[in-house]
């Protein structure tokens, strides 16, 4: 069976683990294609958050309770970085973390493509899963606040926490990227792909904005999403915030919606919803959606499984 996943950071990492746990010992393909939009350079190096997040979690040295970078990580660099006045102070690279982007930057300089480098990251541990960057090409996205000023999705993000209000996000020179290789071949030679319960606007919004990626998903054999939103609520993070900016309600429904059934032109043949959803599911249903009720709570690896299993024999 081959299986792929669209994904952003945290969300996409519990998801994967729970799906590689679910599908231990056969002879199952794995392969995950990762937003790249958070990615960006700060004090000379190229940072990938998404990517190292789904990395680590996979590889079990994620920070588990801050939910980003390394366990055990210590900061004798960033304090040395803040001293030289260089990088961004609400900003923490973590030492072990640096030494994942001083590899990646070295290996860009050598010429190497961000799939390539994926590959290597990606084989230091047994993880067991193909990584894909959602494209070779840096398309960093940007948020419009609402004088018009734009910052990076990290300045939003992690300095003023998502509570600028925001007009637009948007990922300059996207219509020239392509997605990287294998991702293609990844989608439409899937028995299904799976639409992670990740942030829909900017860590699933940027996958479907690479040219290419959409198309792939309309020849895919079957495609699944799983909704990040329970009960009306993120489970975790801000991704309310996102989804207010472009003028998406933070319900099940409406992120479906906004996604779309494949046969009206969007990119999801089925919905999976939290059992706290289940009164939503009568409305997309009569509008011909299949909506699912399954176990949404990624608490632990062995419900993150159960999620996997229920997304791919549906
Ligand atoms: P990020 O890149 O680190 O922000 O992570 P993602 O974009 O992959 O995922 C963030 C989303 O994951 C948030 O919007 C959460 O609502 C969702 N999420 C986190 N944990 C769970 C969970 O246990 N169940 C579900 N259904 N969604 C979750
Ligand atoms: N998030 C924070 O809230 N504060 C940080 O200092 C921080 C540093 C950081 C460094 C590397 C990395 O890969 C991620 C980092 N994150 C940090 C998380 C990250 O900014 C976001 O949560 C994601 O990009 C959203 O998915
Ligand atoms: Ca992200």
């Amino acid at each position: 069976m081959r299986v792929t996943v669209l994904a952003g950071g945290v969300g996409g990492a519990r998801f994967v683990r729970g799906l590689r746990a679910a599908l231990e010992g056969s002879d199952a393909e794995i392969t995950v294609v990762i937003n790249t939009g958070d990615d960006l350079w700060l004090s000379g190096v190229r940072l990938q958050p998404d990517i190292d997040s789904i990395l680590y979690a996979l590889a079990g040295v994620n920070d588990t309770e801050r939910g980003w970078g390394r366990a055990g990580e210590t900061e004798r660099v960033s304090a040395e970085l803040r001293e030289w006045g260089s990088g961004w102070p609400w900003f923490t690279l973590g030492d072990l973390d640096l030494g994942t982007h001083l590899a990646r930057t070295g290996w860009l300089r050598e010429g190497l493509t961000y799939s390539q480098i994926a590959g290597r990251l990606g084989s230091r541990w047994p993880i067991g899963v193909r990584l894909l960057p959602m494209t070779d090409t840096e398309v960093d996205t940007q948020v419009v606040v609402e004088d018009g000023a734009r910052m990076h999705f990290q300045e939003w993000w992690t300095r003023h926490r998502a509570t600028l209000p925001a007009r637009a996000f948007e990922n300059p020179g996207i219509e020239a990227a392509v997605p990287a290789p294998g991702v293609v071949e990844a989608i439409t030679a899937a028995d299904v792909v799976v639409l992670a319960p990740s942030n829909p606007v900017v860590s699933i919004g940027p996958i479907l904005t690479v040219p290419g990626i959409r198309e792939a998903l309309a020849e895919a054999t079957r495609v699944v999403g799983i909704s990040p939103i329970v009960g009306g609520k993120v489970v975790r993070g801000m991704a309310d915030a996102c989804l207010t900016a472009i003028g998406v309600e933070t319900s099940a429904v409406a992120v479906a919606r906004h996604y779309g059934r494949r046969a009206d032109g969007g990119v999801l043949d089925t919905w999976l919803v939290a059992q706290e959803d289940a009164d939503l599911a009568p409305a997309l249903a009569a509008d011909g959606w299949d909506v699912r009720v399954g176990p949404l709570w990624m608490s632990d690896l062995e419900h993150s499984a159960a999620l996997a299993r229920a997304a791919i024999t549906l």
